[in-house]
């Protein structure tokens, strides 16, 4: 019965049992859009996309299809272009996303922590700082900017990749031509090491890693492999983890308040196990004594070189002005912070 049969019914008895009944209505379904655009940068040939995709079927099935979600990989809401992803969710351009703190970082200047060079080496490192008390004190500055952060997923491990030479020491980088993402840090890194940044999106990358008009870019195994950069020239990749990005999975705010308590619940319990296996698949062929992804980029007929500490030190070293000059943007106190769980985690 719609509210003018009600009135019209004339009764008071059925209007008065009715009434909550529309009251309910209101306050949930009938405020529920038919489709949420949730933002991406790749699909689902990539853990990235996989695990969005999974946190889309997760939510469909616990809400029973009340939430229904459609991904728009390439950052195709915003056309492709990645560093407004963030202002775009907060503006209810995009409903959702899973997106990397590299290209957040303009607009929420702590995320650049994860972009500090050679801050965290390895895994364990990684999650002292995403699982711990500074992974909180982040959501709540995300929270902060507008956005409304569920839970972290990875992209992974920044590999540096080339079409020139090998690169054993900073020395090998000079005047190369790379492609470099989102945030200024990158090109602040790569200038330190002599070589050529050039800041671009991801779906310009490609095209000029083909052309030549770059000659190297890094990213992590994964996106070598499922981007096929080894048909883009990429013949040398260097294991030199100097940086990870992780994901977060987030909601608009507006679209986050227009869900019941209970369905916004079933939508972080999604996201948080969806991160947890998307970060599992990122790290699959990487970890754990199965390094069947680095065999499988050799495969390709590309050269992986491996650095020792010593080789990597260098690296830290020619950087360590730009590590400087950024912790101090992004808050002295949080940098140390996250170099002393690092630390604490590789005593353990
Ligand atoms: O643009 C990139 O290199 C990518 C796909 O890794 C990110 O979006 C950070």
């Amino acid at each position: 019965m719609d509210r003018r049969s009600l009135l019209k019914a004339g009764s008071a008895a059925s209007f008065a049992a009715a009434a909550p009944f529309i009251v309910t209505r209101k306050a949930s379904a009938a405020e529920y859009k038919a489709e949420y655009r949730l933002s991406t940068v790749v699909g689902t040939a990539f853990p990235w996309g996989k695990g969005a995709d999974l946190w889309i079927k997760l939510v469909k099935e616990r809400t029973q299809g009340r939430i229904n979600i459609k991904m728009y990989p390439g950052v195709s809401l915003i056309n492709g272009d990645q560093t407004r992803e963030f202002s775009a969710i907060r503006q209810g351009v995009i409903d959702m996303a899973v997106g990397s703190t590299i290209n957040w970082s303009p607009q929420v200047k702590e995320l650049n922590l994860f972009s500090l060079p050679f801050l965290s080496q390895d895994h364990a490192g990684l999650d002292a700082i995403t699982q711990g008390e500074i992974g909180k004190q982040i959501f709540q500055i995300v929270d902060k900017a507008g956005v409304v952060p569920l839970a972290w997923g990875e992209n992974g491990f920044r590999e540096v990749s080339n079409s020139k030479r090998e690169i054993r020491t900073p020395a090998d980088m000079k005047g190369l031509k790379f492609r470099v993402v989102g945030s200024p840090i990158f090109n602040d890194t790569f200038s330190a090491l002599g070589a050529n940044p050039t800041q671009m999106s991801w779906a310009d990358a490609q095209p000029a890693l083909s052309t030549g008009a770059v000659e190297g870019q890094e990213n992590p195994l994964h996106v070598f492999t499922a981007a096929k950069l080894h048909t883009l020239a990429q013949k040398f990749v260097t294991r030199w983890g100097y940086v990870a990005d992780p994901l977060i999975f987030v909601v608009n705010r507006e679209i986050w308040n227009s869900w019941t308590p209970a369905d916004r619940e079933l939508v972080r319990q999604a996201a948080i196990e969806a991160g947890k296996e998307e970060i599992a698949i990122a790290r699959k062929g990487l970890s754990g004594g199965d390094m069947s992804l680095v065999k499988e980029v050799e495969s390709l007929g590309v050269k992986v070189t491996e650095l020792s500490d010593a080789e990597k030190d260098a690296f830290r070293q020619a950087v360590k002005p730009v590590f400087d000059k950024w912790a101090k943007q992004i808050g002295p106190d949080m940098v140390k912070r996250a170099q002393a769980a690092v630390a604490a985690r590789k005593k353990a």
